[in-house]
């Protein structure tokens, strides 16, 4: 065991120093504490077949987010009790109380149907002001219209503002690198509201990125096949790498929360890790990985695509081995500042992915921008405000700074836009209990 641990240190030191201390740190002793894995892997039985489910590793909140990274990388992993320390947390009834802060704005409205190929199966969409989205299909419980709400056209941060001051960047996912070689996407976090049995079926993230999802409220039970999988028993032909839909030889797509396993044989062999994400915690969905979210309570959630310096080399070969689905082949060369070579890369040779993480792993992006070395020190990570994550020095100018960066974006097209830009503007205004100062 000394030896192979020795053999893969030397094998890696050409990886130069920062990759060096990374590996050091895999080897070390875990200091978190894994929790014990919620979900009984004897259920799952459909039509006399049985289901692979896989519980999803659950991990306390002490979790250094190197680890997190680098040793569960390609798996789905639930960080519990990671928001207990937000503002939001500690409100009576989140999700009305999201309603009250978020009354005036916009925000996208949708229904499940299993028959459409759009992007989770949501259709039918509509604009609604979130106060009357909340009271018609929140708080009416007997409204049996299952309508899901997601900040998809406007993003939490033009759409409502004020939530920041109680809503914050979760430590973990405080240093990412800079996606798509922009500081952040002012599109993001989205948030995701609905009544319980709404859903997202099984969908893939804009160029296969990972993400990180906090719920607030109420509990979403996740399904998620990891990219590996998917690879091996579907392949880059069957929509898993484009839509998210992955479809049967009959043209049917594979509803994850009620798998037809006649059309859809090899999921016998496929790990479905499965989980519940409860108020509080934080869950961390690897590059390329499918996923579907039922809510099995009413929830709220917000949640955003990032990618972290110790993913560096995970992402590179998701991205390849897809045969660069979902634009991501731009997604590694502006991530990396356009320091590395992506048109060698080759799915069929490894060699080729290895050469462009070692230099990806060197590149001012991944050391300076992305933080790397505090990865390994272990140190600085804290919840976080949007404006400190997007290098602002206040709230009030990156909420002005958003709200215009719309207009130039053009967002305006939707009808509601101007009304919306105009709220925005007034929550700029709105300073929250603690003024938007950081935490300490
Ligand atoms: O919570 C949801 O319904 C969907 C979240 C999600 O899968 C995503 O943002 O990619």
């Amino acid at each position: 065991m000394a030896k192979k641990v020795r053999e893969r240190m030397v094998s890696y030191a050409t990886y130069g120093v920062v990759l060096c201390l990374v590996l050091k740190s895999i080897f070390s002793l875990r200091t978190y504490v894994m929790l014990s894995r919620s979900f009984d892997a004897d259920e799952g039985t459909m039509n006399g077949l049985k289901l692979n489910l896989v519980p999803i590793t659950e991990v306390a909140s002490d979790v250094s987010p190197l680890d997190l990274f680098l040793r569960h990388a390609k798996e789905p992993v639930i960080v519990k009790g990671a928001l207990h320390g937000q503002p939001l947390m500690r409100a009576d009834n989140v999700v009305e109380y999201v309603a009250q802060v978020c009354r005036d704005s916009y925000i996208d409205t949708v229904v499940y149907s299993k028959e459409v190929s759009s992007w989770a199966g949501h259709t039918d969409e509509k604009l609604m002001r979130i106060k009357d989205y909340y009271a018609s299909y929140v708080k009416n419980s007997s409204n049996e219209e299952l309508r899901y709400a997601t900040s998809a056209t406007f993003g939490m941060p033009f759409m409502c503002p004020a939530l920041q001051h109680d809503m914050l960047v979760p430590g973990l996912a405080s240093k990412p690198l800079p996606t798509g070689g922009a500081f952040r996407n002012y599109a993001q976090p989205t948030i995701f509201m609905g009544p319980a049995w709404s859903r997202s079926e099984l969908h893939i993230d804009m160029m296969l990125m990972p993400f990180w999802l906090g719920v607030y409220a109420g509990t979403k039970r996740f399904r998620v096949i990891a990219f590996e999988d998917n690879l091996e028993h579907f392949g880059v032909d069957r929509g898993g790498f484009g839509s998210g839909r992955i479809l049967s030889p009959s043209g049917k797509a594979l509803e994850i929360f009620d798998p037809d396993v006649q059309e859809f044989p090899e999921l016998q062999d496929v790990r479905i890790y499965e989980g519940e994400v409860k108020a509080g915690d934080v869950i961390y969905v690897p590059s390329g990985a499918l996923h579907g979210i039922l809510n099995t309570e009413a929830t709220f959630a917000a949640t955003s695509n990032s990618l972290w310096p110790p993913l560096t080399s995970h992402y590179a070969e998701v991205c390849t081995k897809s045969h660069f689905a979902r634009r991501c082949k731009r997604m590694l060369k502006d991530t990396y500042l356009g320091a590395c070579e992506v048109d060698g890369l080759n799915p069929f040779d490894d060699s080729t992915i290895e050469e462009f993480t070692k230099c990806a792993l060197h590149s001012k992006a991944n050391i300076e921008l992305g933080q790397a070395r505090s990865y390994v020190d272990k140190k600085g990570f804290r919840d976080i405000f949007l404006w400190e994550l997007f290098r602002f020095t206040s709230y009030e100018d990156f909420c002005l700074a958003v709200c215009s960066k719309y207009l130039e974006l053009d967002y305006t097209k939707s009808k509601q836009g101007p009304e919306q830009e105009a709220v925005c503007k007034r929550q700029c205004k709105v300073l929250g209990s603690r003024n938007g100062k950081p935490s300490t």
